[in-house]
């Protein structure tokens, strides 16, 4: 890991940081049993919840807005946490971000953990289960050893030390967004903010957190369908060079409840017109 920059993020002179506005954002499909523990035990340096809904099926929207009113909804315009992660961190605000799943999964009181580097220099920080100090107790066998797998050959393939990987609790400034230049649909996308974060020259600190099983519902992943998207994406990521084009499907769920495109009736008459003298 680097050292932390000097210039930029230098502490003031009495040795505090600034104060540094915090965003947390929360990708949500179908968590209306899980959302109420995750908001209420938000930390109160935390100035903004963003929720992206995937299209739940369940009241997780109306259950977020009782338990925390000032929770941002938006919704997403395709399927899948990477999907949801892009929108959400568009739409956060303040000059930090975290994010955090919302199955219960992730302690929102580890909050501090994840914004203390980012105010000491640090412009991309990552949970670690394997750290001193982290651990997990969701972690099976099977995700233990595939996470190991895809650990190693990062740190081979980009000279790197990590411990972890495959963990979406991480926090970064809200001005590297663009130069992390995000485009994943799926689990992807937390190996891809880690690679771009890494491509980007960012200075990446890993600090130890524990991962508890998600408290209600099933999970959304598939070891090996995911473990591959993992892989496919390291592999892309250290052999080619140019960035990747975003193309996202839109879910036609979306196309019905965007604005319709505006229809200039000066073109209407004479389509009318032409219809009517057709049919003659
Ligand atoms: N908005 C949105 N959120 C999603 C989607 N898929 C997963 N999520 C959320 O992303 C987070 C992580 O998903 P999980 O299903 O818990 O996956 P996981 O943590 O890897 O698996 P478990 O450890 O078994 O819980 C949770 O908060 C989910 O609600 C999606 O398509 N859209
Ligand atoms: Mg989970």
């Amino acid at each position: 890991m680097r050292e932390p920059r000097g210039d930029k993020h230098e502490l003031p002179i009495n040795g505090h940081p600034e104060r540094q506005s915090v965003s947390v954002v929360i990708p949500a499909l179908n968590e209306e049993h899980n959302i109420p523990w995750v908001l209420e035990r938000m930390p109160p340096i935390v100035d903004e919840v963003v929720l992206v809904d995937g299209h739940s099926s369940d009241r997780t929207i109306e259950v977020a807005r009782a338990v925390r009113p000032d929770v941002v909804v938006v919704p997403q315009h395709f399927r899948g946490k990477g999907d949801a992660v892009r929108v959400a961190l568009r739409a956060a605000t303040c000059d930090l971000i975290v994010m955090i799943d919302a199955d219960g999964s992730m302690d929102p009181a580890e909050i501090h953990r994840f914004v203390t580097p980012l105010m000491n220099g640090y412009d991309f920080v990552k949970g670690s289960r394997l750290l001193t100090g982290g651990g997990s107790t969701d972690l099976t066998a099977l995700r233990k050893l595939g996470n190991q797998m895809l650990v190693r050959m990062t740190n081979t393939m980009f000279l790197v030390r990590f411990t972890d990987l495959c963990y979406g609790f991480l926090s970064f400034r809200r001005e590297c967004l663009s130069a992390l230049a995000l485009t994943a649909h799926g689990f992807e996308i937390e190996t891809e903010l880690v690679v771009h974060a890494l491509k980007a020259n960012l200075r990446i600190a890993e600090v130890p957190s524990t991962e508890l099983p998600r408290r209600c519902g099933t999970s959304n992943l598939h070891a090996f369908r995911d473990g591959k998207r993992v892989l496919r994406t390291l592999i892309r990521e250290r052999f080619v060079r140019r960035p990747r084009p975003v193309v996202d499907p839109i879910d036609q769920r979306v196309l019905h409840q965007w604005r319709p495109a505006v229809v200039d009736v000066r073109d209407e008459a004479p389509r009318e017109a032409l219809s009517e003298g057709s049919l003659r």
